[in-house]
């Protein structure tokens, strides 16, 4: 077991949910450390470039869309294998398959709006935690 960290959004529709803290909280229970944090409302540049990838899939518009409709809430995670288990609680990318007790399963509301990000690999992971973060606004104990 290594200790990774992994790059988190709350996205849109859980922020106005006010579930942050309740978020929060599960990663804490999950033995992560949030070892960086902030709020942002993204431009479109922002999330287009975030979500470079997906450019031109039928669903690109609709994500871009919902990712800029209201601030998000970003965070760096520590923990061991952090990647995997945060993958894990946050369930399946479609909420509809996402199992009980899963932050998708319990504040996703579709297929886009599914309540978080986290990264999926340790290659994705540092790209998105660089793309965000500073390295003076990560803050290890
Ligand atoms: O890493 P994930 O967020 O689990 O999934 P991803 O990187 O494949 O896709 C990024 C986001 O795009 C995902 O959280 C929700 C959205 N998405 C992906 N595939 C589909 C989709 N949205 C819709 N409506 N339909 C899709 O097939």
């Amino acid at each position: 077991m290594t200790v990774q960290r992994t790059f988190s959004i709350i996205k849109p529709n859980a922020v106005k949910k006010n579930v942050i803290g309740a978020i929060y909280n599960r990663f804490e229970s999950a033995g992560f450390t949030i070892i960086a944090a902030k709020m942002m409302h993204l431009t479109r540049e922002q999330a287009e470039g975030f979500y470079a990838e997906h450019k031109g899939r039928p669903f690109f518009e609709g994500l871009v869309e919902f990712m800029t409709s209201g601030p998000i809430m970003l965070q760096v995670l520590e923990g061991e294998n952090a990647i995997q288990r945060h993958r894990d609680l946050m369930g399946a990318t479609n909420p509809d398959n996402a199992l009980a007790g899963t932050l998708r399963a319990d504040y996703a509301d579709s297929f886009t709006e599914n309540a978080t990000h986290g990264s999926d690999s340790e290659e994705s992971a540092a790209r998105e935690i660089a793309y965000f973060f500073t390295a003076d606004e990560i803050c290890p104990r």
